[in-house]
């Protein structure tokens, strides 16, 4: 999938107080930032240009920018996270994203809904209902989607923290599943890439400009997106895993069609 800029966040020294249901332990901060550092380097590799902002101490799972705004080829929407210490992040967001696009939109209370919830197929936006994602959310996306000629539609889900956190789509059809998703009929006409129960943290990958970015350590699952003709790049992500955090959490990556 195609993408020229991205916006990533540095970890704070609070990620040590994220959120998280891991129970992997505490995230090592300069061990996170150095993590954070080579990835940034590596979407810069793939031919990225970055706004790389400072952390930012107010807000410990600040880093995990994608829950913060949803990047459109029409328009940015500004999200309303579902988490009550998240709420905030986005004021510092807005100011960034009103340097890349004219047209800003803004999911209101009593709607919320988090970035990591959205996974963009081709112009057509899954909305995961989350316990971070509920209803009125979605809905106000679906509109702002519809109003800019693009489209939406529900996920409902039950387990995981958000809709990509056992979902990726690479293009080409092609489709990263795992854990509940692996069942549920809406996905059945994509080509499976079947994540396993034990590599269940490698469903979060991305795909950018034919790069598979996928976490260091879960070498079946890499295996199996070699298989469907892809190149891979393993990255160290284990102090954002203690936080519950991806690969795709960690950017907003956008094409500005350059
Ligand atoms: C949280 O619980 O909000 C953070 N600790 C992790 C957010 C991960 N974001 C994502 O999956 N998009």
């Amino acid at each position: 999938m195609k993408f020229t800029h991205a916006i990533t966040k540095r970890p704070c020294k609070n990620i040590i107080k994220g959120l998280t249901k891991a129970g992997l332990g505490i995230p090592n901060y300069p061990l996170a930032l150095q993590q954070h550092e080579k990835y940034c380097e590596v979407l810069e590799n793939c031919g990225l240009t970055l706004t790389i902002l400072d952390g930012d101490e107010n807000f410990p799972d600040s880093t995990f920018v994608e829950d913060t705004v949803v990047l459109t080829s029409a328009c940015a929407i500004i999200t309303n996270p579902g988490a009550e210490s998240r709420r905030h992040e986005i004021n510092t967001m807005v100011p960034v994203i009103d340097r890349f696009y004219a047209a800003i939109k803004r999911i209101e209370s009593p709607g919320t809904l988090d970035g990591g919830d959205v996974m963009n197929v081709d112009g057509h936006y899954y909305i995961g209902l989350s316990a971070r994602t509920n209803r009125q959310g979605a809905e106000q996306l679906i509109e702002i989607l519809r109003n800019h000629g693009l489209n939406g539609s529900m996920v409902g889900m039950s387990q995981m923290l958000h809709l990509k956190t056992g979902l990726a789509y690479l293009g080409n059809n092609d489709l990263v599943v795992a854990g509940e998703f692996i069942q549920n009929a809406l996905f059945d006409d994509f080509n499976h890439i079947k994540v396993p129960e034990s590599e269940i943290y490698a469903a979060n990958c991305i795909n950018i400009n034919n790069k598979v970015l996928v976490p260091a350590g879960f070498d079946e699952t890499r295996r199996m997106i070699e298989v469907f003709g892809y190149d891979t790049i393993a990255l160290e992500m284990s102090e954002f895993q203690k936080v519950d955090g991806g690969l795709s959490c960690l950017s907003l990556r956008f094409d500005l069609g350059l």
